[in-house]
């Protein structure tokens, strides 16, 4: 995704929208404190649009609800303490600790949180559309910045014969080989979604890839009750709930839960420090910081180790590539260096 740029007064304008929508959420919550809430309680941010959330108790009933001013942007996946308002209704009152949190930033280059609480990303391929390596080191890098482990997914197996296959492998072995496990599956002919299933299992995870990959197959494979649970939000909200711009979080039939978060297609570098750079290549690791120069940049310097480490064939040369390229990015982005 592009940043889109702002005109000064297109950001003004959104900031008095803004401001507007928040008046006008205080002035609710003031009349729901006349007229009393109920005992606070825990929940979990199911679906987040705008000013609202669909907050789900434990034993699974969902409330609208709005946010009291002073708790910052909140996500799905987010834990919260609310109080009921109404049957259907009630006000977030307090936000949980987050064990992880994806943001982007949003038109006026503020971050927003995203999904939160993520445990797992889950990056989809496909032989259609195809995919470059730097592509996928990127994906690796912005989830090792999140902090959580990143599993490749191989779909529409259906379309690939022996020797297809072979040279798919011998691109994603690499992968593997630094810890990335490698699933392949099928949407179509459902192969290999129960190890699909079981590497989600008890965990919270999102997936992201390329448009056309088949994310949205491979959810609609691994939720039966898909359809029910946009019914019910849709219900709960007076109003069709748009898979498109709504981020969900779901729970699996085996245990776990999925996050669908249409906007997540590729992430932003910009956002990346050099240190979430190094961590999502494990295989320099080892290297990194050993050269002679702590500034190497591992491309002519003398005494790098990271290149000897290369030339031994303990780094495959893609990756150094892939890094370099990388690094010289974030050294270019305007923001992304901190
Ligand atoms: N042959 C084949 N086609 C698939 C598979 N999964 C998805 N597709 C097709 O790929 C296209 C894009 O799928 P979609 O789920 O919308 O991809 P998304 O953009 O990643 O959500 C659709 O035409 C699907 O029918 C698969 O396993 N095999
Ligand atoms: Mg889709
Ligand atoms: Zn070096």
């Amino acid at each position: 995704m592009t940043q889109r740029r702002l005109t000064e007064r297109q950001r003004e304008r959104i900031q008095r929208l803004q401001e507007q929508r928040r008046e006008r959420a205080g002035r609710r919550l003031d009349a729901l404190d006349r007229a009393g809430l109920g005992p606070e309680q825990m929940g979990l941010i199911i679906a987040h649009h705008g000013q609202t959330s669909i907050v789900e108790t434990d034993d699974r009933r969902l409330y609208r609800c709005v946010a009291r001013q002073n708790l910052g942007r909140l996500a799905c996946g987010d834990r919260v303490i609310w109080q009921a308002s109404g049957a259907e209704e009630g006000v977030i009152v307090a936000l949980g600790e987050r064990r992880s949190l994806l943001a982007r930033p949003d038109a006026g280059g503020q971050a927003r949180p995203v999904a939160a609480n993520l445990d797992a990303v889950v990056v989809v391929l496909a032989p259609e559309p195809t995919h470059s390596e730097d592509l996928i080191d990127r994906y690796l890098v912005a989830i090792a910045a999140i902090g959580v482990p990143g599993l490749l997914v191989l779909n529409k197996l259906d379309l690939l014969d022996a020797a297809a296959l072979a040279v798919l492998h011998q691109q994603l072995e690499p992968y593997r080989r630094i810890g990335y496990p490698l699933l392949l599956t099928s949407s179509h002919t459902a192969h290999g979604l129960d190890e699909l299933r079981a590497g989600l299992r008890d965990r919270v995870s999102l997936l992201v890839g390329q448009s056309g990959v088949g994310k949205s197959s491979l959810i609609k494979a691994l939720l039966p009750d898909r359809e029910i649970r946009i019914q019910a939000l849709s219900a709960l909200t007076g109003q069709g709930v748009h898979t498109t711009t709504t981020s969900m979080l779901y729970h699996l039939p085996d245990g776990g839960d999925l996050i669908d978060t249409p906007g997540v297609r590729g992430f932003e570098l910009g956002e990346i420090s050099l240190d979430d750079l190094d961590r999502g290549f494990p295989d320099l690791a080892p290297y990194l910081g050993r050269c002679r120069f702590s500034d190497c940049r591992h491309e002519v310097e003398p005494g790098c180790a990271v290149r000897v480490a290369a030339a031994h064939g303990a780094i495959a040369p893609r990756r150094l590539g892939s890094y370099r390229r990388l690094r010289a990015a974030l050294q270019a982005a305007p923001r992304g260096w901190n």
